[in-house]
């Protein structure tokens, strides 16, 4: 699956958890405030089964811990921030999500640790799928084992 034209590799280098990209999304300000878009073919390169998002992050809150089959997802920290560790089994890289405007694009077999949430947090995730608990590998080991099988 092609990235949109606009997405760009950042913040990793080499084989540093290859399979991510982060995104500048288009936005529009005026004397009203600002619009962004995530549009298909453009910010996003797959179409969008299910949108969900996570807010109201309690002091020392973890998510994540798990890697997807088959899912590829847009990450984008709707307000406040927090941070994201991703592995790819042979590098490792984190970002700090912490504009409305910057979307991390998240493929295929890539651990993934989310951390440091910011009170006021809001972690909007576009996906390619609707939601299957088969599709989710939680246990590193197995994680390694699949990316080597
Ligand atoms: C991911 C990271 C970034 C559903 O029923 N439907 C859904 O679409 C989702 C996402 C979750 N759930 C249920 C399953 C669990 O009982 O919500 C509960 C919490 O989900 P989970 O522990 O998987 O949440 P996170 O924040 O650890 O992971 C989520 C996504 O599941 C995952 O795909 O990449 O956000």
């Amino acid at each position: 699956m092609p990235y949109p034209p606009n997405v760009r590799a950042d913040g990793c280098h080499g084989t540093a958890a290859a399979g991510h990209r982060l995104t500048d999304l288009r936005r529009f300000s005026d004397t009203r405030g600002s619009l962004a878009v995530i549009e298909l073919g453009r910010e996003v390169g797959f179409p969008v089964r299910r949108v969900y998002y996570m807010y109201g992050a309690g002091a020392g809150s973890a998510r994540g811990a798990h890697a997807h089959r088959e899912l590829h997802q847009l990450i984008v920290a709707m307000q406040g921030s927090f941070q994201i560790s991703l592995d790819n089994g042979r590098g490792r890289c984190v970002h700090r999500l912490d504009q409305p405007t910057r979307g991390l694009y998240l493929g295929p077999m890539v651990w993934r640790d989310m951390s440091d949430f910011s009170a006021d947090s809001i972690c909007l995730v576009l996906a390619s799928e609707c939601y299957d608990n088969a599709d989710y590998i939680r246990d590193y080991d197995c994680f390694l084992q699949e990316l080597r099988g």
